[in-house]
């Protein structure tokens, strides 16, 4: 972590003092949550490296249009995320944000992320607030149907959109038998899946199910919407928002930072990239902790949480 590492004057210093001064004498925190935090969980982040799937831009695959015009790629997409996210481990800040969330009374978090891994790691579900939905959802695509039908892990999702595997090059040291193909690189062939062989919906028996994600253009959950802006203009101010491993791009997730910073707070920052700070910039109050989240969020938390107790030393 650089811990006073600024060479822009518009990006604060990450002072870890002052830093951890005020988070101990908050009281109402709220974090905001991106792909960044599961980087170090192996799975790829939308924009930046890794935000390419095959030969799509995965964000372009992020649209009700992508699903019309061709749901059997944009549910092999979906498939292959749900595996890679049922075989990744949360991490370290995954962990270290449960434990904050459940020392922390006054405490809210609204992930962007769909990849249930705050939620493996112990997060308590009602602080966790999730913007864009789940992989682990699944709701009819038709817009009269309310289908939705909630954690279903199943993997694959229908048995056409089984991950392929091949043979183990015989000349490797690895052991005999089949692989797992990475579908996510374009020089491996990615058999057509016919539109009968996708999940078609129980209900309303016409509709293609689809992943119960936030696609572009669409409106985030109306519930979740209403419980935030109840709790961020609530009587008593804000005092810190955590904006952890997002490009702040993407509204109006990115705006709460600016409507936290509103009611009061002052804004942390981790991320990898010092050219990702949200909103309208940061300001001399503020903190950008520059580093791998997965090693950052447990040092910055610390004065709260202690030495970090994963999942595994609990049990
Ligand atoms: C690390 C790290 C490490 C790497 N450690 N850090 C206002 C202005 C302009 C446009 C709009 C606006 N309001 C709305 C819009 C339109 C649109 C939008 O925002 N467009 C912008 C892109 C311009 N928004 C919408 O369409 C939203 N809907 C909407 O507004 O509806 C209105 C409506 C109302 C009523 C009726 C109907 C409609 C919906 C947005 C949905 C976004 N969905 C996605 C896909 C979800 C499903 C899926 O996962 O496939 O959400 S897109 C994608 O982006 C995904 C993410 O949650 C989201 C944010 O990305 P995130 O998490 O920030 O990831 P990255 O990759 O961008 O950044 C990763 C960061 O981590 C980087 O900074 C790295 O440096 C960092 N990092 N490794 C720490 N180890």
């Amino acid at each position: 972590m650089a811990s006073k590492a600024a060479t822009s004057s518009s990006i604060p210093t990450a002072d870890l003092e002052s830093f951890s001064s005020h988070l101990q004498s908050s009281r109402r925190i709220l974090a905001l949550l991106g792909a960044g935090l599961s980087a170090s969980s192996g799975l790829p982040t939308f924009r930046g490296a890794g935000g390419l799937w095959r030969t799509h831009d995965a964000v372009s695959l992020a649209t009700p249009e992508a699903f019309q015009a061709d749901p059997g790629l944009v549910w092999q997409f979906y498939n292959y995320r749900r595996h890679m996210a049922l075989r990744a481990q949360p991490n370290n800040a995954h962990y270290a944000l449960a434990q904050l969330a459940r020392k922390t009374r006054d405490f809210e978090t609204l992930s962007q992320n769909v990849d249930g891994l705050s939620q493996r790691a112990g997060h308590p579900g009602d602080k966790l607030h999730l913007l864009h939905g789940s992989l682990f959802d699944i709701k009819c695509g038709e817009f009269f149907c309310d289908y939705v039908q909630k954690d279903n892990f199943t993997n694959p999702v229908v048995p056409a959109l089984a991950i392929p595997t091949g043979e183990i090059d015989p000349t490797s040291n690895a052991a005999r038998g089949a692989r797992e193909l990475d579908i996510s690189d374009e020089k491996v062939e990615l058999p057509e899946v016919a539109i009968r062989d996708l999940p078609h919906c129980p209900k309303c028996k016409t509709g293609i199910l689809r992943p119960g994600v936030v696609w572009f253009g669409e409106a985030l959950p109306r519930d979740t919407i209403r419980y935030i802006d109840d709790w961020i203009h609530a009587t008593n101010k804000i005092d810190l928002i955590l904006v952890i491993g997002t490009s702040a791009k993407v509204y109006p997730a990115a705006g709460y930072v600016d409507t936290a910073r509103a009611r009061g707070a002052r804004v942390a920052v981790v991320n990898t990239e010092r050219t990702d700070a949200p909103g309208s910039g940061l300001t001399k109050k503020d903190w950008f902790f520059q580093g791998d989240a997965a090693e950052v969020v447990p040092q910055i938390l610390k004065p709260i949480i202690g030495e970090l107790e994963t999942r595994a030393q609990q049990a």
